[in-house]
């Protein structure tokens, strides 16, 4: 990473983004974490999770941010490299660890029945580690052929997990109580239309842009496609819980939502 090609603006912008992603993640947590008492027992685990991946990315967002600023040095007024590298793989670790965490929350919600809910789990949860573990030795090459060939190849994985959620979960979302059939389908939407800007982002260097406006444009995307990823994401999966436990006051606590079929 050309840190040196940065203008003082694109430094504290990207400083401020990382702030940002952190007090939203660590603010969110809080939230999820103390709400999770108005939630039935059967959904508190979805619950659980959510939180636990916002704390995941709080921890990381304040490590990037540490990172970020140990890179540069800016009291000369100008931004000078420190020769101490800025740490990518903080990015990659937090996805390895959260974008499984994502699927499983959405599966956890939905209640299916325990083989469904495994099954699902394994192959979500599983083409997801791919994806990410696919797209780092891209991330961190210097050329623009190898960030293009492991972008081809994560994008393997990636259409497999769009495929599962829009196909795969057909017939389980039409299984899915009125109350929050709805919500469920925007959730599924939300995971695709949030998870499509990194592919975009990725591609950002190749596509002409160079330098430090390079460099802030994939950082601040990142964190925006992260907020939207997991806090906003995060809210569905609450509100989901939050009415289920609501209808299931007067229902059968132990009833699987599964298709028919
Ligand atoms: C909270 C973090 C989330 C939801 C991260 C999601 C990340 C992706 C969907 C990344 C996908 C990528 C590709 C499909 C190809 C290029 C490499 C990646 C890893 C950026």
């Amino acid at each position: 990473m050309e840190l040196e090609a940065l203008s003082l603006g694109q430094y504290s912008f990207t400083q401020n983004a990382y702030s940002f992603g952190f007090a939203v993640m660590a603010a969110a947590t809080l939230f999820f974490w103390l709400m999770k008492s108005e939630i039935a027992p059967a959904y508190r685990l979805a619950v659980t999770i959510t939180g636990l991946v916002t704390a995941v990315a709080a921890y990381h967002y304040l490590q990037i941010m540490l990172s970020w600023s140990a890179a540069i040095d800016v009291t000369s007024g100008e931004v000078v490299a420190t020769g101490k590298p800025f740490n990518q793989a903080y990015r990659y670790v937090d996805w390895l660890l959260t974008v499984p965490l994502l699927l499983i929350e959405l599966i956890l919600v939905m209640r299916l029945s325990k083989e469904e809910t495994i099954r699902k789990s394994t192959m979500l949860g599983g083409a997801a580690a791919l994806m990410i573990v696919l797209g780092y030795p891209g991330e961190v090459a210097s050329s623009g052929g190898i960030r293009f060939v492991f972008w081809v190849l994560s994008m393997i994985p990636f259409v497999y997990i769009v495929y599962q959620l829009v196909v795969g979960l057909k017939a389980s979302i039409s299984a899915q109580p009125d109350n929050v059939k709805n919500l469920i389908n925007m959730s599924v939407y939300l995971v695709i239309g949030s998870w499509l800007f990194y592919p975009i982002v990725y591609l950002f260097p190749l596509v002409g842009l160079t330098g430090g406006a390079a460099i802030t444009a994939v950082e601040v995307g990142y964190t925006v496609a992260d907020i939207v990823a997991k806090a906003v994401f995060g809210v569905f999966i609450f509100t989901i819980a939050m009415r289920k436990s609501q209808a299931s006051e007067s229902h059968d606590a132990t009833h699987h939502e599964t298709p028919s079929s």
